[in-house]
């Protein structure tokens, strides 16, 4: 039960690249937008969209409660609202890029979109419910059902009875002043502020309070950082210090490489951390390092632009970013090999041919 699968060295297999059709990235020139527009926003869906009727929606809360709750889609939608501008980042961005890689979604940069969320803080409905003196977790259930690794499950993660009470965990119903689309969760998904993806848990149906860890395979079974099979791990949470280049000029179609003439451009791009505002970014020409300039934060949790006046002299040349946060987390050069091809944050490099 539960095996893990090998880890793959060379060519992409069938299964990676259907995963990677069905779970698409954000194009990176849509790191010009500071909201990621929900056409272009990533997606990660593990099983399949749910299939829903916000009519007949009722969240439930239950568990290590005061007040066992089902409440209706209007009654929630009645409840005082706040919008939240979201950097979401998937926890296996990058995986495609370390070798051997786990055998999932074959990312390399895209695994990241900011949206606007609009929903009703958690902690109004907990407050409702009433936590229990023993409660210690909440798990939230997805309407969504499969089966990995021989377990068929719910997808549902847990939070801390301190994280459930965090203001900024909303129970969100509308992206980007829209409903909620499918592929995103509708009619009710969890938004969790700075935390890899995998916490804001799409189609929430039902919110289970606990009086001891929940040990569900999206918690305990994965998610975690590891460096062997045998290591128990630590548990992926907060989104790692990351940054990423708006690529400059026009694409090859088949190796994506750039081309662009010489002379001064302003290359741009975005940085983001969920431990912390942005305090740096370099940018590097060819391995020499140097400051971009980094405006100030939008929203807390969004990320930040930046940009470099960069005078493109002809030839090949490789471009990279580097971020550092407030608390000094700074992006590695090279990807840190994890078993499950989690939190790779090493810098982002891009190739150009200047004419
Ligand atoms: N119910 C459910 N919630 C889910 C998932 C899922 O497969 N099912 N995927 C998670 C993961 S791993 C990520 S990265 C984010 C992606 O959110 P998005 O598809 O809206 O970008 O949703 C999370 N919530
Ligand atoms: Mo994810």
């Amino acid at each position: 039960m539960a095996e893990r699968r090998v880890p793959i060295a060379g060519r992409y297999t069938e299964q990676e690249v259907a995963l990677a059709a069905r779970n698409r990235g954000m194009p990176l020139e849509a790191l010009r937008y500071d909201v990621t527009p929900a056409g272009l926003h990533y997606l990660l869906i593990h099983f399949d969209i749910a299939s829903t009727d916000e009519a007949l929606w009722r969240l439930e809360v239950q568990g290590c409660v005061q007040h066992a709750l089902s409440i209706a889609m209007a009654e929630l939608k009645a409840m005082p609202a706040r919008t939240l501008r979201v950097t979401l980042e998937c926890a296996g961005n990058g995986r495609g890029q370390v070798s051997p890689r786990y055998p999932s979604v074959p990312w390399l940069e895209e695994g990241v979109s900011t949206a606007e969320w609009t929903g009703v803080p958690l902690a109004a409905v907990l407050g409702r419910a009433g936590l229990a003196p023993a409660a210690k977790e909440a798990v939230f259930h997805g309407a969504d059902r499969g089966i990995d690794r021989g377990v068929e499950h719910d997808f549902a993660r847990s939070l801390g009875v301190a994280e459930v009470m965090d203001e900024s965990v909303l129970l969100a119903y509308a992206m980007n002043g829209a409903p909620l689309p499918p592929q995103h969760g509708a009619p009710l998904r969890l938004i969790v502020p700075g935390w890899y993806g995998m916490a804001s848990v799409k189609w929430l149906q039902r919110i289970e309070v606990l009086d001891h860890a929940f040990d569900g395979l999206q918690q305990t079974g994965s998610y975690h950082f590891r460096t062997s099979t045998l290591d128990p791990g630590v548990p992926c949470r907060r989104i790692r210090v990351n940054s990423a280049i708006l690529p400059p000029g026009i694409p090859d179609f088949y190796t994506r490489r750039r081309t662009l003439g010489a002379g001064t451009i302003s290359v741009q791009g975005r940085a983001w951390s969920g431990e912390a505002p942005i305090r740096r970014v370099e940018f590097a020409i060819d391995g020499h390092w140097q400051e971009a300039q980094v405006q100030a934060p939008a929203a807390t949790h969004a990320w930040q632009a930046w940009s470099f006046e960069w005078r493109a002299e002809p030839g090949e040349h490789e471009l990279a970013s580097r971020a550092t946060d407030a608390l000094g987390n700074v992006q590695p050069l090279d990807p840190v090999w994890d078993l499950g091809g989690f939190g790779n944050n090493s810098v982002h490099r891009l190739r150009v041919t200047v004419l």
